[in-house]
């Protein structure tokens, strides 16, 4: 894992044409203070522009992020399409900005919040994550983004507050399986555990590569939660719930019998349809040998605490 932080950079008005930009602006300006981004060294061979940073426990991975060219075209995002490609061309005509977040539930304070209010009173992060998912590939994002600990704590959480449920925008106009009902429930719906939420690597993400979030990758908030797999990583949040009980996700009610609550990265754990074994890690040479998939993802260091009371094979 690497960070990268800086103070939180002070906005003054902005108008709604203006927003995207300025976001834009706050992120890049993140990169500037290291000197670098200028080259997207992330692209080539060169050495990577966070090399001069604090590298945290994770020196020891292989964290050379995966060129962005590799991924920008290979997305998961079922409201458009059930296939990478057409997802990603889909999602360019989602409406992003304005944009503004509900935060509600148990909480002493529920707010609906704008994203640049959000953007400007956290602090923005470089944070270079692995990324598995549950179809057996992986890859190396530099993810930029705050502490979703950091924002829950801002609307000061009820001690009744044992879940915390994200739920994506619903634009079925330009969404086109929300129209359908095709296949899954909509808006796509993600949880987590109160205290999965508040650990620290779990982070909301608003750029990534030095740069705002590419719609087919999220924009313009996403959660990363790095030891689990991808899809609990949703894009595009509108609301997030603090809850008492835990509600239903869109895909343990599609699929429980494939994916359960938790979908901690777990090797040991088969798909009913396929081995989570090893994984593929994208950009890699068809001979490059797969990568041997993880416990947790390789953040069992970090995380595997939470779980210390269960067994992992049921809580899947
Ligand atoms: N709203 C929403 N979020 C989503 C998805 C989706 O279909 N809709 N797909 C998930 C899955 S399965 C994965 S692997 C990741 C993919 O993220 P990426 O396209 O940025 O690589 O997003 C997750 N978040
Ligand atoms: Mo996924």
């Amino acid at each position: 894992m690497i960070i990268k932080t800086q103070k939180p950079i002070a906005t003054s008005e902005i108008t709604d044409s203006l927003v995207f930009k300025r976001r834009r602006q706050i992120i890049k300006s993140l990169l500037a203070i290291t000197g670098a981004g200028v080259a997207p060294a992330w692209a080539s061979e060169t050495k990577p522009l966070w090399d001069n940073l604090t590298q945290g426990d994770f020196s020891a991975h292989d964290l050379t992020p995966t060129p962005l060219e590799l991924i920008k075209n290979y997305t998961n995002y079922y409201e458009f399409a059930f296939n990478k490609e057409d997802s990603t061309d889909l999602a360019q005509h989602l409406a992003i900005d304005p944009w503004s977040v509900e935060i509600s539930g148990e909480v002493e304070k529920p707010v609906r919040l704008h994203l640049e209010d959000i953007v400007r009173q956290q602090t923005l992060e470089e944070r270079i994550y692995r990324f598995r998912c549950v179809e057996g590939w992986s890859m190396v994002v530099p993810w930029v983004g705050f502490s979703l600990a950091s924002l829950l704590k801002s609307v000061k959480p009820l001690s009744t507050a044992r879940f915390v449920k994200f739920t994506t925008v619903h634009q079925p106009t330009v969404m086109p399986n929300q129209r359908n009902n095709a296949m899954l429930t909509w808006p796509y719906t993600e949880a987590l555990r109160i205290d999965e939420a508040m650990h620290p690597l779990t982070i909301l993400a608003v750029g990534m590569y030095g740069d705002v979030l590419s719609k087919q990758n999220g924009a313009p908030l996403r959660l990363v939660v790095p030891w689990k797999y991808g899809f609990k990583s949703i894009k595009a949040i509108v609301k997030i719930e603090l809850l008492k009980t835990p509600p239903l996700t869109t895909w343990n009610q599609a699929t429980p019998h494939d994916y359960g609550f938790y979908a901690n990265v777990n090797p040991h754990v088969p798909h009913p349809r396929w081995s989570q074994n090893s994984e593929r890690q994208l950009g890699s040479h068809f001979f490059t040998p797969r990568r041997q998939t993880e416990l947790f993802n390789g953040y069992g260091e970090q995380v595997a605490s939470l779980y210390r009371d269960m067994d992992l094979r049921h809580f899947f």
